[in-house]
């Protein structure tokens, strides 16, 4: 039986569980939950999620498992998007953590702000420092592809890894926020061999070209 994900419709969180599904075969379904008609506060939610946030995946064991990071961890075991060796795996985890530590939050309150809510001042201080940061985020994943050359991908040499699962949905999404990726050219080569990679699941099911859309609900 396919295992359960909530998520929502637009989470990057989430969307990085699906990437890594698509990308092993594993079959999941989804629970898609709204943000804005409160199902993340609802005790039945908050009993399966007590940090109240997607992803949480339904484990065979009868548990639940919330965060992206764990999730990704424990999906690729026994696969080559987690590396078998200790020092690849190091190499992993400092991405992972640089992921969840310095680049998804400023280009998530971008994107969720600017475009989805539009309820910020781009101008206003906070938003040009989450500017800034998102824009140091992505200069550092800039030299570390270019560093790794034309056919690597951010903590490995020959395959992807989890931590490229981890940094393509809020790099992807970065212009929803004002950033624009021309200025990258090795995250834009890196995102279009990831899009190419067997397996691919956008944004929005079936339809890539939705992955900016702003027209529905979260
Ligand atoms: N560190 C968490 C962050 C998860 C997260 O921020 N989820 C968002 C959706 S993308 C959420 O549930 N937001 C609703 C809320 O925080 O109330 C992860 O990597 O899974």
């Amino acid at each position: 039986m396919a295992m359960k994900l909530y998520d929502t419709r637009r989470s990057g969180n989430a969307w990085k569980v699906r990437l890594l599904a698509g990308f092993l075969g594993i079959p999941l379904q989804r629970e898609t939950l709204s943000i804005d008609r409160g199902d993340l506060r609802s005790p039945a939610f908050l009993a399966v999620a007590p940090m109240g946030q997607v992803p949480v995946l339904a484990v065979d064991d009868g548990t639940h498992l919330g965060e992206s990071m764990a999730i990704l961890y424990l999906l690729a075991q026994g696969s080559a998007w987690w590396p078998g060796d200790a020092a690849s795996q190091a190499r992993v985890l400092a991405w992972l953590s640089f992921e969840q530590e310095r680049h998804m939050k400023p280009l998530a309150q971008l994107r969720l702000h600017l475009a989805l809510h539009r309820d910020r001042d781009p101008a206003s201080e906070e938003f040009v420092r989450f500017a800034h940061e998102a824009r140091q985020s992505l200069r550092i994943l800039e030299a570390q592809l270019s560093r790794q050359g034309a056919g690597g991908w951010v903590a490995t040499a020959n395959a992807p890894s989890i931590a490229d699962v981890a940094l393509y949905p809020y790099t992807r999404l970065a212009p929803m926020g004002g950033i624009e990726l021309a200025a990258y050219p090795a995250i834009s080569a890196w995102l279009a061999r990831i899009e190419q990679l067997p397996g691919y699941q956008p944004l929005f099911p079936g339809a890539p070209e939705k992955n900016f859309s702003t027209s529905e609900s979260a």
